[in-house]
């Protein structure tokens, strides 16, 4: 029997699935999973998620470097914001990053019951599905969305993901199916298709379509990130 494949549209579903059984892939392709992939293939040692600013703020005490954003702005007195590009400094090279986003990094703290947890984006798209085939349990997408709502850019990820492994694991409900769907009408110009998207919008008020472009890019990186021992790593053989 082939295992299933489902997508979680948005975190605020993620009560209806039975998460202590599934490998969960987090997805925040605007942008805190594609800045945790980007990270990682820049050589950062680890990343511990945090739902809230005060908990993540005190690990600077234990010499971590603070990062993340809310409502897309760097937060006032940490290292980081939640620009791909600002990961890929060679001085992080080897080091903690403590981060926090208004949506990435909730939906991993609410999955923090899953089985397995791993972080994707489309920079390791492949790289994420090819180790989900070396898995063995059920799979669950979960799509960060914006606070609590769907959204389309990580729904066309997991879109990506469920047509990688169609051949493998059969769809658990319909909304591998629509994601799938999407993603086929999507992928030529997933920028075009996604142009009056919520987030794009958003982020555009921001100034930074550099990050948008740079995030929608698949298979930049084959690093699979995902969370051992309280903290995300990518593990080494
Ligand atoms: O919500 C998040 O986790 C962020 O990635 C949002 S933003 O792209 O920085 O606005």
């Amino acid at each position: 029997m082939k295992r299933t494949i489902d997508v979680c549209l948005s975190p605020a579903l993620m009560h209806l699935y039975p998460i202590e059984d599934q490998t969960v892939v987090i997805v925040d392709i605007l942008r805190a999973t594609s800045c945790m992939t980007t990270a990682f293939a820049h050589n950062v040692e680890s990343i511990r998620a945090f739902a809230q600013l005060p908990e993540c703020l005190l690990l600077k005490e234990d010499g971590y470097f603070t990062a993340g954003e809310r409502d897309g702005q760097k937060v006032q007195g940490f290292d980081l914001g939640n620009s791909p590009f600002e990961y890929m400094n060679p001085a992080l090279k080897g080091k903690d990053i403590a981060f926090t986003t208004t949506n990435g990094t909730q939906a991993i703290a609410k999955a923090s019951a899953a089985k397995n947890i791993v972080i994707g984006s489309f920079l390791n798209l492949t790289a994420v599905a090819d180790y989900l085939r070396k898995t063995t349990h059920d799979i669950l997408i979960v799509c960060s969305g914006w606070k609590g709502k769907v959204n389309l850019e990580d729904t066309l990820f997991a879109g990506a993901l469920v047509e990688k492994l169609k051949e493998e694991f059969d769809s658990a409900c319909d909304a591998p199916v629509i994601a799938q769907r999407l993603y086929l009408q999507a992928k030529n110009d997933l920028k075009d298709y996604l142009k009056d998207s919520s987030h794009i919008r958003r982020l555009k008020k921001l100034n930074i379509e550099k990050d948008i472009d740079f995030c929608l890019q698949e298979d930049m990186y084959d690093v699979v990130p995902v969370i051992h021992q309280n903290a995300i790593r990518v593990l080494k053989p």
